[in-house]
């Protein structure tokens, strides 16, 4: 029996940035060095495929820090921590390696600028997500207030409207930070901040290249995981330009078959914390139902990687 066709387009740039390849590998190291467990706070990244990957080499994950016996090691994950959790590592004299991505660090020492200026800080971000707690958490409570909405920003009570900054979550949406960041600027032209905002570039590239397909989709994949920020982004942007059917899947086996029955044309993209192993994991399941034809769809070349922090290079 033929095969019904299906063509797929595959956004580029997707999957693993160069925060989470860091994040990954400085684990990865810290196994290496120190011999298991090594124990992590939080999901490295937020991937459940990634994660029982570094279990299975012997990496024990937490939420807490209280959770880690005395004399082991611990990582903090991409997401960035508060201040108050090194200091609790140096007063329990634990060793800890801070996987902390480069550029949520950028935000964080933009934050303490601010303050050292003496402004109240706003940020962009989502309530309980890891690196807004992690944000808030540079500087001392009540300094930084959240607002997560337009809405936030119209009843959002601040001391001086003459002396506040704005910083923001790596991982927004870049159209609807832009729309936020403009209500920020009409409420309080004195604002300080970033030329744009603080979105990163592989959020950024990744949201630009699954527009680039969405409207030629009839249906958009987004290998992900409910709880990655960047990806839930991915699966909204797909919906808004063009492809109201866009879902996340973390894994092939989650592909609802039925749905796909009138699909033409598929388009797939990874968050910046999924393996490309799972994308190619759902090609091969659409390879078995379908005779597929794939184009691939690029809107950006990276070439960005970070250095392994200062203790943990190869040399040292
Ligand atoms: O922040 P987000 O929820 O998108 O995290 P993630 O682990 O899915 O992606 C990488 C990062 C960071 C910071
Ligand atoms: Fe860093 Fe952006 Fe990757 Fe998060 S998504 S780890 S901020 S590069």
């Amino acid at each position: 029996m033929t095969k019904p066709t299906l063509n797929i387009l595959l956004a580029s740039p997707r999957g693993f940035c160069a925060g989470v390849d860091r994040a990954i590998q400085i684990v990865e190291v810290a196994l290496q060095r120190y011999g298991a467990p090594v124990y992590v706070r939080h999901e490295i990244v937020h991937n459940r495929y990634v994660v029982q990957g570094l279990e299975a080499k012997g990496a024990i994950f937490v939420e807490e820090l209280d959770e880690v016996p005395d004399g082991r090691p611990v990582v903090f994950s991409a997401h960035g921590v508060p201040k108050s959790i090194p200091a609790e590592a140096e007063s329990r004299q634990l060793m800890y390696v801070d996987a902390t991505c480069p550029l949520v660090s950028k935000v964080h020492r933009e934050a303490e600028r601010h303050h050292a200026d003496g402004r109240q800080i706003i940020l962009i971000g989502h309530a309980g997500h890891p690196e807004v707690v992690g944000t808030m958490g540079q500087l001392p409570a009540g300094v930084v207030l959240l607002v997560e909405s337009e809405e936030d920003v119209r009843t959002v009570q601040v001391d001086d409207p003459l002396n506040l900054a704005f910083v923001t979550q790596t991982t927004l949406s870049v159209d609807d930070t832009v729309q936020i960041v403009a209500a920020l600027k009409a409420r309080f032209p004195a604002i300080a901040g970033p030329r744009k905002e603080d979105i990163c570039y592989a959020t950024t590239n990744r949201q630009t290249a699954v527009k680039a397909i969405a409207a030629k989709a009839d249906a958009i994949l987004v290998l992900g995981a409910p709880n990655s920020s960047n990806s839930m982004r991915l699966v909204e942007v797909a919906a808004k330009h063009g492809c109201t059917n866009s879902m996340l899947v973390q894994r092939a086996t989650q592909i609802d078959w039925a749905m796909m029955d009138n699909v033409k044309t598929l388009g797939i993209t990874a968050g910046a914390s999924a393996p490309d192993i799972l994308v190619q994991e759902v090609i091969e399941a659409c390879r078995e139902r379908y005779d597929i034809q794939i184009e691939e769809v690029v809107t950006a070349v990276e070439n960005i990687t970070f250095k392994l922090p200062r203790g943990l290079a190869a040399a040292e």
